[in-house]
């Protein structure tokens, strides 16, 4: 069977015998460690060796690694991959700039990317590429003769053409995501919006089978793949007895009801207007005072890029007058921890916790979503309030749907979540498990190697 090459901007730091991460890394790293194979990315440090990293091997995984230049960093990675993409993909345009220098640093890094990873190359290998850093890799791949099965899985939204065209530079990017055999969504919302884009602004033709577009003298096939979580691994976290004292010590601090939030502090998460929606409930749910304590869990990331520096001094102060407008001697409503931590503590966690607060703005997925569910006692589940904007949202139906933008109907969703019923909560929790089962990340690794094996 024909070598798995999977490529991210990122090689996760992974150890022999390391617990499972979260997210991508988890995805590849299975789909890797199962049949073997090779991961290309940039190693996350910065020099001017533009020689790539000694190979390393763990298990039957060999990694390979190239640094980036500051240069390339700053244009990259900071500059046209989260200071343009990133905002644009997730409909934030007045987050976004726009530098034509940085693309063409865009461009450098994907064509870098392309020039070490071609000689290792075998012909049949299938190469996988993942998210939004890399949309023009299989284009450069091309023009240096490779003509391997290449796809590429986008982990963020796909906005609808209008939002994308507001990258100067759309049209040139997406001739190069056509030079892709298959190109995987999270969502039937975001196949729908490239497809559009390539319909009605760049003469594509939908073709057979379902899915594929004839464009730019070449057939694309797209796909839905929404990405999963290991239900059972994640349970037994949850559950394992060491876990679970660890938890109940932190939960001996907290008051008698825990809602919970995870995520990257990132400002497509929500956090602000999330902040604003507990301040409501705090104020229109007197009755819950001293009794519910909110933690909002967010370490920091991209903190060198200043969108993200501005969004952290505003929680911070936001946090702080929260509470100073509410807090007791014997209680403070909101926890705000700027730290990560490990899974067998997360787990446990969200498994004590009576509702999760999951309201991104824009979300190609959100893992937390999942994981929360997936961690639940079946006898005694909690309540996801869940942001009818993440891609998890399509799946997850039976949560507790909200605008992220409504301050109110989010405060009704909290009470509702502190409220509801032990059976209405099992019926909710049951129908997004069997879901979950359906769409594990098993499921999710599988079915995207094989439509791109086998188109
Ligand atoms: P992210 O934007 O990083 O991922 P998400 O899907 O929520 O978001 O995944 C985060 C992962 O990191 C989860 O497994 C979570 O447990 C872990 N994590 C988050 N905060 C943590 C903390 N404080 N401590 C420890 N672990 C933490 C991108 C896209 C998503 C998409 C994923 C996967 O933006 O939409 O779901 O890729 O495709």
């Amino acid at each position: 069977m024909s070598r798995l090459v999977v490529v991210s901007n990122r090689v996760a730091p992974i150890q022999e015998g390391e617990a499972t991460a979260g997210g991508l890394a988890a995805g590849v790293l299975d789909a890797l460690k199962q049949k073997g194979g090779l991961w290309f990315g940039w190693s996350g440090e910065i020099s001017d060796s533009s020689e790539p990293k000694p190979e390393r091997n763990v298990g039957p995984i060999t990694l390979f690694t190239i640094d980036l230049s500051r240069q390339d960093y700053d244009e990259f990675y900071r500059g046209f991959a989260n200071g343009t993409l990133w905002p644009v993909l997730h409909y934030q345009i007045g987050l976004g700039r726009f530098e034509w220098p940085e693309f063409a640093g865009y461009r450098r890094v994907n064509d870098l990317f392309a020039a070490s990873l071609t000689p290792l190359i075998l012909p049949g290998d299938l190469i996988w590429v993942h998210d939004y850093h890399l949309l023009c890799l299989a284009e450069q791949l091309r023009t240096r003769g490779l003509s391997n099965r290449i796809g590429l899985f986008l982990h963020t939204p796909f906005p609808a053409p209008g939002v994308f065209m507001t990258i100067p530079s759309h049209a040139e990017l997406i001739r190069s995501m056509c030079a892709y055999d298959l190109l995987g969504f999270q969502t039937e919302i975001d196949r729908t919006a490239f497809i559009d884009y390539v319909v009605r602004h760049a003469d594509g033709v939908p073709a057979e089978p379902d899915g594929a577009v004839s464009v730019f003298g070449r057939i694309v096939r797209t796909g839905v793949y929404p990405i999963g979580v290991h239900v059972d691994e994640v349970r037994a976290q949850a559950e394992a007895p060491v876990n679970r004292r660890q938890a109940t010590r932190m939960r001996a601090n907290l008051m008698e009801q825990l809602i919970l939030s995870v995520d990257r502090l990132d400002y497509s998460k929500g956090l602000r207007q999330r902040f604003a929606a507990f301040e409501r409930f705090l104020a229109e749910f007197p009755a819950r005072h001293g009794l519910v304590t909110f933690m909002q869990i967010a370490p920091p990331s991209r903190s060198d890029i200043e969108t993200y520096q501005r969004i952290r001094r505003e929680l911070e102060g936001e946090a702080g007058r929260i509470n100073g407008r509410f807090a007791e001697v014997d209680w403070v409503p909101l926890r705000y921890l700027n730290r990560s931590f490990a899974r067998n503590v997360l787990m446990p966690l969200y498994a004590e916790a009576q509702a999760c607060l999951v309201t991104p703005l824009r979300d190609g997925m959100n893992l937390v979503a999942k994981e929360y569910v997936a961690a639940q006692d079946p006898q005694e589940p909690g309540v996801l309030i869940l942001s009818q904007f993440a891609g998890a949202a399509r799946e997850l139906d039976a949560a507790l749907l909200v605008n992220p933008y409504d301050q109110a109907g989010m405060a009704q969703a909290m009470e509702r979540a502190l409220s509801m019923p032990v059976e209405e909560r099992q019926e909710r929790h049951q129908a997004m498990l069997t879901v979950m089962r359906k769409n594990s990340l098993e499921q999710w690794r599988d079915r995207f190697e094989a439509d791109l094996r086998c188109g």
